[in-house]
């Protein structure tokens, strides 16, 4: 087996990836990714005794949580970037080891053979991942816990990126992902101990979610309730598309005044609700639609994309195309110009803002308006009129349909779901789910919209504050009395994160769809089954009928 992979929801075969990504990840990415993470696992041996003895770990605490991010699904296919990675991972090892030895750290045996980590070729390579990879776990079940756990992580670290990004930092949440790490390596640690580990790993979620959501409503307003326009102007554009907001604000400071107009694509939608970002005439709206529709739209907006995170679509069909993607952050691509921060966190995007003043004003491909912003604080303000809808019958029940979207033609049911659900419900949504019928016109009720998009997939947060929110309201002590479904739609790894958060939150009943991991293990799944009285999507209508009765 060239490389094995099954951290997504497209995992070939529905088991796992094993000659080449369906996602288009190469064979050598994936071992190049498996190495990686190995190498975390190492620099957080060290780290976890270097802080216990209050040793600065600021450095290794984010490269671990930028590394983690960058084996995202679809955030980075580039090797060159993973080989920098491991290099760099190699001296960060290294000097966090003697960081901690000088503060009184005992090592018992010396592990720092650089040289294993440099593989001659991909012959080499596959071999050393094959040691180190997720089939290393022979047995199943602590397999599909350490991975399941391992995922959580990548989300947790995504959000963390974010907030870091905007200037916010907690230390508990980097001290639990390095123990975490830590622990994904004690063969000691049995099932029911990695459970536990599971759920605790939905509660640094949560806190990671918290943290993201201080830091974006802080840095840039709360978002409220706003009108995006999903056509186009006179002006060459830029697309932007992933999560990360201060990549958002520096782009648009920079294009002010130079004839070049700004539209989000996919999961940087909700940027449109924020105030701050409202200032800036040349920010047009959306364009487009969700990730997996990246070529046909890229192709068709003629102008340059930035990526500041997943989710990328290879391969580009021209290397002329390639020349319009330029990546940052974690994501990268082969051939494409990756825009790095200065030291004080600025990029420069002239070379984007070069390559729109080249290119052709975007095609229009719709027109109209989609509305959202519907984040916690907006929705509290709404509550009066929340609350006397449901008192007087007109909302019987909400539903969360948060997550991702995907390309495979079985998350259709969402849209029929969202069709077929009755005039008196309210879908509460965030993440790029949402695509599957954000644009269709389910009315609304009593002037109150039937979806309520709060944002992107780490707004997720918003939609457990509004589940809390009317917990509080109508008095309910268990948030599984509340007239609220769950049926969520997962592709990636922050999905995961929010996933666990809402199991460690105690929330039942939920629908994960359109398939369950691939890394749930037979007896995994079975306990949280039992345990959540988790189930998977079936038939649409059999499915309304069951969250209704
Ligand atoms: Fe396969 Fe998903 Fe892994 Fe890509 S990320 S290699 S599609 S399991
Ligand atoms: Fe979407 Fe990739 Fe997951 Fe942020 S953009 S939710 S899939």
């Amino acid at each position: 087996m060239p490389m094995f992979c099954f951290q997504c929801q497209e995992a070939g075969g529905g088991t796992g990836c094993v000659a080449k990504g369906v996602c288009g990840k190469e064979e050598s990415t994936a071992n190049l990714q498996d190495l990686l993470i190995y190498l975390l696992k190492g620099i957080a041996i060290y780290l976890k005794q270097a802080k216990e003895r209050g040793v600065d770990t600021e450095e290794a605490d984010y490269f671990i949580v930028d590394s983690l991010f960058s084996t995202i699904s679809n955030a980075n296919f580039d090797n060159q970037s993973f080989m920098n990675k491991i290099g760099k991972a190699l001296a960060i090892r290294k000097d966090i080891r003697k960081k901690a030895e000088r503060a009184g750290a005992v090592f018992s045996s010396d592990i720092d053979d650089a040289a294993i980590w440099k593989p001659a070729d991909d012959e080499e390579l596959k071999q050393k991942a094959k040691k180190v990879g997720v089939l290393a776990t022979k047995n199943k079940d602590i397999r599909s816990l350490r991975e399941m756990i391992t995922y959580g992580l990548k989300g947790m670290a995504a959000y963390t990126e974010h907030a870091y990004n905007l200037g916010y930092q907690d230390p508990d949440i980097f001290k639990f992902i390095a123990y975490t790490l830590v622990k994904l390596t004690d063969d000691s640690l049995s099932i029911d101990e990695l459970f536990e580990l599971t759920m605790t790993t939905g509660d640094y979620g949560l806190k990671a979610m918290a943290l993201l959501d201080q830091a974006n409503t802080e840095s840039y307003g709360n978002p409220e309730i706003t009108e995006v326009e999903i056509g186009v102007s006179d002006n060459p554009g830029i697309l932007i598309s992933g999560h990360d907001l201060k990549d958002m604000e520096m782009l648009l400071e920079q294009t002010k005044d130079s004839g070049v107009d700004i539209y989000t694509h996919s999961e940087m939608l909700p940027a449109n609700y924020y105030p701050a970002f409202k200032k800036y005439d040349h920010f047009i709206g959306n364009y487009g639609s969700s990730w997996w529709r990246q070529r046909e739209e890229f192709e068709t907006f003629h102008g340059p994309i930035l990526f500041t995170t997943n989710c990328i679509v290879p391969p580009w069909p021209a290397a002329s195309y390639q020349n319009k993607i330029f990546t940052t952050n974690s994501t990268g691509y082969p051939g494409s110009m990756h825009i790095e921060a200065d030291e004080n966190g600025y990029k420069d995007f002239s070379p984007v803002i070069e390559a729109a003043k080249n290119s052709q004003v975007p095609e229009e491909i719709e027109t109209g308006k989609i509305i959202g912003g519907f984040a916690h604080n907006q929705v509290v303000e709404l509550a009066d009129k929340i609350v006397d809808a449901v008192e007087k019958g007109k909302i019987k029940k909400f539903f969360v349909m948060a997550g991702c979207d995907g390309r495979f033609k079985e998350r259709r049911y969402y849209t029929e779901f969202a069709e077929k659900l009755p005039k008196d419900t309210v879908i509460l949504t965030a993440g790029c789910a949402k695509y599957r019928y954000n644009k269709l016109d389910l009315g609304d009720i009593d002037g109150i919209p039937r979806v309520l998009d709060a944002g992107q997939c780490n707004d997720s947060y918003s939609l457990i504050m509004i589940a809390q929110k009317l917990a509080e309201i109508f008095e309910v002590e268990d948030v599984n009395d509340l007239p609220i479904a769950y049926n969520i739609a997962w592709y990636e790894q922050k999905a995961v994160i929010i996933f666990l958060a809402l199991l460690s939150l105690g929330i039942k009943n939920i629908k994960l769809g359109p398939t369950l991991p691939a890394f749930l293990s037979e007896n995994v799944a079975e306990t949280i089954i039992n345990k959540f009285d988790l189930t998977t999507i079936g038939e649409v209508e059999a499915d309304i009928a069951e969250f209704l009765s």
